[in-house]
């Protein structure tokens, strides 16, 4: 849709030069032609906060502007997660994990989606330690005397895969792993089958000893960013399409903080492989509680392109326009 049409628009489904809610319930059923009635009116109460505005022309080119031509027209990020060596045939393979998943498989269809779809960005995150790092079941005698749960003079009772807590402000849960996707090391490198493509941008967490980050986005104690939010940000990135390993950990609390920062945020599901099966189906449970849209990986070119615009994603814009526009919609 051009520019002119937001003129024709207004023109077609404005009575007096206004717009009242209906006429705009059913404008936005003419654009997400497979949107209910009662969809549209829901849009129409996220758009919105009050229920009785007429709006006129400059305020529907607010909406025109900052909620309909980014539906129409998102701009899209393929984060691909930790798809590294160590996670596929090494040290913390997921073969050997109680899902019995295997990592290399998400490689082929990764890059299927990477030859054939126009997204506008591609991120790979590599998970990125150093040999003290405070997640390695090997290293928990250095880390000992931070231990709350349990007690530091227990230390040795803990086990491969247990969860401790160290202390920290708050204090932070902790899995216990094997050593894994150390700085510089195969095991950390991404499978060499993966497609690197042109442009594509690096992100690297899990590089401070101290604390592990699961998401590509923060620390595990959301202290210290990587980076990613910046650059989404600054390309203007309205779509985040998450793919990798491991399903439920670093792709869940990625994804889960592209949903808390208003992403909108499309899981790749056949590109994702994890840990265990329970955790795994919980996290796409959870991940669709947040917003997200959990898909296949050939059915996201229109989302891409943005032919396809499902009403879960509309809400999300709409929600995150009225959070930003309510106030200057209603002094316009
Ligand atoms: C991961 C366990 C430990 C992951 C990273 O990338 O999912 N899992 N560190
Ligand atoms: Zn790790």
């Amino acid at each position: 849709m051009l520019a002119e049409d937001m003129n024709e628009l207004f023109g077609i489904y404005s009575t007096d030069k206004k717009l009242p809610r209906k006429n705009l319930i059913s404008l936005l059923q003419s654009i997400f032609d497979s949107a209910s009635e009662i969809e549209c009116e829901s849009l129409c109460d996220s758009l919105l906060n009050r229920k009785d505005v007429d709006l006129s022309m400059p305020q529907f080119k607010i909406i025109w502007d900052n909620f309909l031509e980014p539906v129409l027209k998102p701009v899209s990020a393929f984060v691909i997660v930790d798809v590294q060596n160590d996670f596929i045939s090494g040290s913390l393979a997921l073969t050997n994990c109680p899902a019995q998943e295997d990592g290399a498989e998400v490689v082929p269809v990764i890059n299927r989606l990477l030859t054939s779809t126009p997204f506008s960005h591609v991120f790979y995150t590599y998970d990125w330690h150093p040999r003290n790092h405070i997640s390695f079941h090997s290293n928990l005698k250095l880390h000992k005397s931070r231990l709350l749960s349990p007690q530091p003079d227990n230390w040795e009772s803990v086990s491969m895969f247990d969860r401790v807590q160290f202390d920290g402000k708050p204090p932070l849960e902790q899995t216990m792993w094997p050593d894994h996707c150390i700085q510089g090391t195969d095991g950390a490198k991404l499978h060499k089958e993966l497609k690197f493509i042109e442009g594509g941008l690096e992100i690297y967490k899990g590089f401070n000893h101290s604390v592990d980050s699961y998401s590509a986005f923060w620390d595990n104690g959301e202290v210290s960013a990587t980076g990613l939010l910046n650059e989404l940000n600054s390309r203007n990135v309205t779509d985040v399409y998450v793919c990798g390993l491991a399903t439920d950990i670093c792709v869940n609390f990625t994804a889960t903080h592209a949903c808390k920062h208003n992403f909108r945020v499309i899981l790749v599901e056949d590109a994702c492989r994890g840990v265990d099966t329970a955790a795994i189906a919980q996290t796409k449970e959870k991940l669709s509680d947040l917003g997200a849209l959990i898909r296949t990986s050939d059915t996201i070119l229109p989302l891409v392109k943005g032919e396809e615009i499902p009403i879960k994603l509309a809400m999300v814009a709409a929600d995150n326009f009225r959070r930003k526009f309510a106030a200057t919609l209603l002094s316009t």
